[in-house]
């Protein structure tokens, strides 16, 4: 076995690694063998996925970690039936990502935050390296997003509410990731029963299907969207984002001091773009 790297250049922004493997005395590079890494990460899973993508990856800089979510097909919104479902949750659509794309393993963290920044907007109870960026708007997320962009040349973003919630449900279509127990919700998340005035560090509860933490609860998270009440009925099956009209935007997921069931993977919320509260954070998405 042998293995080797070469660049596809600048407009690609990515290396490739290709392990050629022996098989009956001639070397053959295997096509499923070859794996991508974006420019400026380094792969902590080199298992590739879809596009030969590493399926996680990290940031050297800041050390944010990223999944690889993979294009697919989800139903999304909540069934009429689903207990403690809110009007804006439908209707119940099908909805095709079609193209994959890295998505924050949690929320961003306050140290990542610094390192980008240079500033610390929370409030000192519930602070820490670990912890969620709280006291966040949506345009410091944006800008947070810009300024990491800038740094190394590629688009990072918020997501959108699409991606947000097919990659909550990673392939479920129960009220949470984990199915409909809400008995379980404190095994995957910090809500109104288990936590104590503020939000709680990342990444200490089981993560979802496809690998990623604090989907339930902990902070609401920004989507890239303006927020529509009963989605818009325009809006494409495949990759849909709303961001003309409106001025609230989209947040989901819940946080540390709301109930069960505003944490299910359904659920939705909206705040002005300039709101900073200590429940609204956000995590960081990343075209391919
Ligand atoms: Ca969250
Ligand atoms: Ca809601």
């Amino acid at each position: 076995m042998k293995s080797w790297e070469w660049s596809l250049g600048p407009e690609r922004g990515a290396w490739l690694v290709g392990i050629a493997l022996a098989a009956g005395g001639c070397r053959t590079a295997a096509v499923q063998d070859v794996v991508v890494v974006p420019a400026g990460l380094e792969a902590v899973d080199a298992t590739p996925g879809a596009g030969g993508y590493a399926r996680e990856v990290r940031d050297p800089r800041t050390g944010m970690v990223f999944v690889l979510i993979e294009p697919g097909e989800f139903w999304m919104g909540s069934p009429e039936g689903e207990e403690g479902r809110e009007d804006d949750e439908g209707p119940r659509h099908r909805v095709r990502i079609s193209k994959p794309f890295l998505l924050g393993k949690t929320e961003v963290t306050q140290e990542q935050w610094w390192a980008v920044m240079q500033t610390e907007p929370w409030p000192a109870q519930g602070g820490g390296d670990d912890y969620p960026a709280v006291c966040v708007s949506y345009e410091d997320a944006n800008e947070f997003c810009k300024r990491l962009s800038e740094t190394d040349g590629v688009a990072y973003r918020l997501p959108t509410e699409a991606e947000w919630e097919y990659a909550c449900r990673a392939g479920t279509e129960t009220q949470y990731s984990f199915g409909d127990d809400e008995g379980r919700l404190a095994e995957y998340a910090w809500y109104s029963e288990n936590t104590s005035g503020h939000a709680e560090p990342v990444g200490q509860k089981k993560p979802n299907p496809w690998g990623l933490h604090d989907m339930h609860g902990n902070v609401w998270e920004w989507c890239v969207d303006a927020y529509d009440k009963h989605y818009d009925e325009r809006s494409p099956a495949a990759d849909p984002v709303r961001t003309v009209g409106g001025g609230v935007r989209s947040l989901r997921g819940g946080s540390w001091n709301y109930s069960r069931r505003i944490c299910r993977s359904a659920n939705r919320s909206s705040y002005d773009p300039d709101s900073r509260y200590d429940i609204l954070g956000f995590r960081v998405a990343r075209t391919l």
